[in-house]
């Protein structure tokens, strides 16, 4: 897999609006601009997007009903099924802890149009499948600067909208969970140029089964990490609880990071299926850092990935 460096998407010489709808219009646009980009083939598809995998993108169908969000359902098909009727706006999230502005911010303080970006990422799930998903979304160390992080601040956790009435999955037992789902990273991890906070795939706003209105997405740790629909960001000096950590200790550890030499207990993770893969693309082998060593793999000097799994 192709790695490549790209210059941002031009956003700044679109002006930008505050009215929501506008957002939404010129997110469409310009995802509409990039995808002719890169669909037109040659040298040119790599003028936007930094970071953005060359691999083919996978369909939209399957992009958004084969998915995990457990909130509505155990199926891969239950999020398409259920997730329709979560209600996206208004929308707020709660940025709290070890910052100098904590506040409520709406979406729209969040998400500046100038600040969306392409970038097509592989998203690998532990389940050993994969897909290529053509996100936009915002920068995390964009958002996290602006908010301003203390000295002490060393973590960042992570919520998801706790909603039972629109989310069936959080009015069952599913398992044990103990909603909200929670996730976390290092700061370090959270401030990497690679870490996105997405709003958007395939130039339209987020599926809700994809996790509307905004989802974490970190391209080289395995699919759970990338916590949907956020309510609450909040900076720690403590290692956060991770939902599927809390579950599973054994299987599922903080840093989840792909790597095909630790293989989980159910599931090798030395390949992966290509979900809506053609006949002679259906498996691959799976890439350390999930193709972004050169990238991470610093951020990891020094500890035994075995161990911090
Ligand atoms: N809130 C929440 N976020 C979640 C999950 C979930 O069940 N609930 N599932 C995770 C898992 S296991 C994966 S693989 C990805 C799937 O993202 P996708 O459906 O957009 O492909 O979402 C992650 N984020
Ligand atoms: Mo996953």
């Amino acid at each position: 897999m192709l790695v490549r460096r790209r210059p941002k998407v031009p956003f700044s010489e679109v002006t930008p609006q505050a009215d929501h709808l506008n957002r939404r219009a010129l997110i469409a646009a310009a995802g509409a601009m990039t995808a002719g980009a890169a669909f037109g083939g040659g040298g040119l598809a790599m003028a936007a997007g930094g970071y953005s995998t060359s691999d083919p993108p996978t369909a939209l169908e399957h992009i958004t009903s084969y998915n995990n969000f457990y909130e509505f359902g155990w199926d891969k098909g239950d999020p398409k099924a259920h997730a329709g009727a979560l209600t996206t706006h208004p929308w707020t999230v709660t940025i709290d802890g070890l910052v100098g502005k904590p506040g409520d911010y709406g979406l729209e303080d969040i998400v500046r149009p100038a600040d969306v970006q392409d970038r097509t990422y592989r998203l690998r799930c532990v389940e050993a499948w994969s897909m290529v998903i053509p996100w936009q979304g915002v920068q995390l160390s964009d958002l996290l600067a602006r908010v301003e992080p203390a000295g002490s601040a060393k973590y960042v956790a992570f919520q998801t909208l706790l909603r039972p009435e629109e989310m069936p999955g959080q009015r069952a037992l599913f398992g044990g969970i103990d909603w909200p789902y929670v996730e976390g990273l290092r700061l370090d991890e959270a401030m990497h140029p690679l870490t996105l906070l997405a709003t958007g795939l395939y130039g339209e706003d987020l599926p809700n089964q994809n996790g509307a209105p905004l989802r974490l997405v970190v391209p080289w740790k395995y699919g759970f990490k990338s916590v949907k629909s956020i309510v609450r960001i909040t900076l720690t000096e403590e290692e956060p609880p991770t939902t599927w950590n809390l579950l599973q200790p054994q299987e599922y550890g903080f840093y989840a990071n792909v790597n095909p030499a630790v293989s989980h207990p159910r599931w090798s993770q030395a390949s992966e299926r290509v979900v809506g893969g053609g006949l002679l693309a259906r498996r691959r082998d799976t890439e350390p850092f999930n193709g972004y060593a050169e990238e991470v793999a610093e951020l990891y000097a020094g500890m035994d990935l075995r161990r911090f799994y």
